[in-house]
């Protein structure tokens, strides 16, 4: 085994990041070189990701990074770029908060819910891949559908593919057999000729100059699980972030009625495991506040934690979707909900994380009640494990402890599958993980006495 230094590629929906990691057979270390920003731009009412900068800063922390063995990139899911017969991108894609998939509930229906569902396993999101393309006015141009690190793959590389963890977020994806559902492609109109070839995380997608760019689990959900530092399988995790992504991890897709109805999603992840989990509306909710508000969160945060618990909404109404005017909203919702109105910031902010930690508490019980998998502990990983208000009232909730960390579980993930395939570790995710617990900072939260 030797010691390898890799560069992991983390596009987030509000920022983006290049990390470089350091793998030993025992360590492993992560380091930021680049960080910058994601601002999508609204044209002719039409939400796009600026994909031509992300990629450019994306290079630019690259070369900072300077020599390394591996580059790996993952991002949010769902979205796509279109390529002509030439290779060149069709436009800037379009982002999946854009109302151009308002109608997709009507899309579901006429697909056929539950047929969806069993060839899929996927939740219902208006925004899944499929909706979108129901909804896309580019076809006739298009020769090539790339998700988007796909898409930044290719452009490194000039390797077209379709990395499995990201492409059965399309739910065009059949989750049995592993397979593109062509049929499902051949339903909403779609050429399946448009879809790469898929390829599994850890296979090696070309070089960019002398360095192998690696597929990953170019999902980024997938990558935090595998950066979860879980010391068995009873665990739930939450990816928290601007999504709260809470489930179990497992090794088959629960595909029942009940499953569909309480919107469980099974997305495939490293190693042929299942992300069995359901999107809460997460930390967004806070983000477009303070974005409106031009406030700091952590001022924010202290004052909502000196008041006692608040009014509780429904975190996953899709009213909160778009972005924009979101105080207003949330003050709107109590007002529907008969809750308390909140009466200032710190008020609103307490209901934001006192709804979350019980949209947290409801996702985290029904993943159990409904996979059979019980969970001893809840891992909060991402940028809100850092949130010790939302940590604290998880473990409340939930009526279990919570570990906390690491906030860049995404980027360790990300790293670690790049230094197995490099050969600097071997084994399962089990023993990945125990690498990450033994290398990384986690902060317990206990259960207060009173919610036991
Ligand atoms: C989180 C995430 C999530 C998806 C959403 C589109 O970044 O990838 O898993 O549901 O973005």
């Amino acid at each position: 085994m030797r010691d390898v230094r890799v560069a992991a590629v983390d596009l987030g929906a509000s920022s983006g990041r290049v990390m470089v990691g350091e793998v030993g057979p025992y360590t492993v270390a992560l380091r930021e070189c680049h960080r910058f920003e994601n601002r999508p731009a609204r044209v002719h009412g039409t939400l796009h990701w600026d994909i031509l900068p992300l990629y450019q800063e994306m290079l630019a922390g690259v070369r900072t990074a300077g020599p390394v063995d591996g580059i790996g990139v993952d991002s949010w899911a769902v979205d796509y770029g279109l390529l002509d017969a030439d290779g060149a991108l069709l436009g800037n894609p379009v982002h999946y908060r854009d109302e151009r998939t308002n109608g997709a509930r009507d899309n579901l229906e006429r697909l056929g819910a539950q047929e969806l569902y069993a060839t899929t396993g996927l939740q219902f999101l208006p925004f899944n891949t499929i909706h979108q393309l129901s909804a896309e006015t580019r076809l006739d141009s298009a020769q090539r559908l790339l998700m988007i690190p796909d898409l930044l793959a290719y452009w490194l590389t000039g390797e077209q593919g379709a990395e499995i963890t990201n492409a059965s977020t399309t739910q065009l994806l059949d989750v049995r057999s592993r397979t593109w559902a062509t049929g499902l492609m051949a339903r909403i109109g779609v050429d399946p000729s448009l879809f790469p070839e898929l390829r599994e995380p850890g296979t090696v997608i070309g070089d960019f100059g002398a360095t192998p760019v690696i597929a990953v689990g170019s999902h980024d959900t997938a990558s935090a699980v595998v950066g979860v530092p879980a010391a068995n399988e009873r665990f739930a995790y939450i990816s928290c972030g601007t999504w709260s992504l809470v489930g179990v991890e497992l090794d088959t897709p629960v595909l029942t009625e009940a499953s569909r109805e309480a919107n469980f999603t099974n997305e495939l992840g490293v190693d042929g495991t299942v992300r069995y989990l359901r999107n809460v509306m997460g930390l967004w909710l806070l983000q477009e506040c303070v974005r409106e508000w031009g406030a700091d969160t952590t001022e924010l945060l202290r004052a909502a934690a000196k008041l006692s618990k608040g009014a509780v909404i429904d975190p996953d109404d899709p009213v909160f979707l778009p972005p924009g005017g979101m105080p207003a909203r949330i003050v709107e919702a109590c007002r529907r909900a008969d809750q308390p109105v909140p009466e200032d910031r710190a008020a609103i902010v307490r209901c934001i994380v006192d709804s979350l930690a019980d949209a947290h508490r409801r996702a985290v019980e029904e993943a159990q009640e409904l996979s059979g998998r019980a969970v001893d502990v809840v891992h909060v990983v991402g940028g809100g494990a850092r949130n010790s208000l939302l940590c604290q009232l998880t473990a409340d909730a939930c009526h279990l402890p919570v570990l906390a960390g690491p906030v860049e579980a995404t980027a360790l993930g990300n790293v670690l599958v790049q230094a197995r395939v490099l050969g600097a570790v071997s084994g399962d995710l089990a023993q990945l993980r125990s690498l990450i617990r033994g290398s990384q900072q986690v902060t317990r939260y206990e259960p207060a006495r009173s919610a036991l």
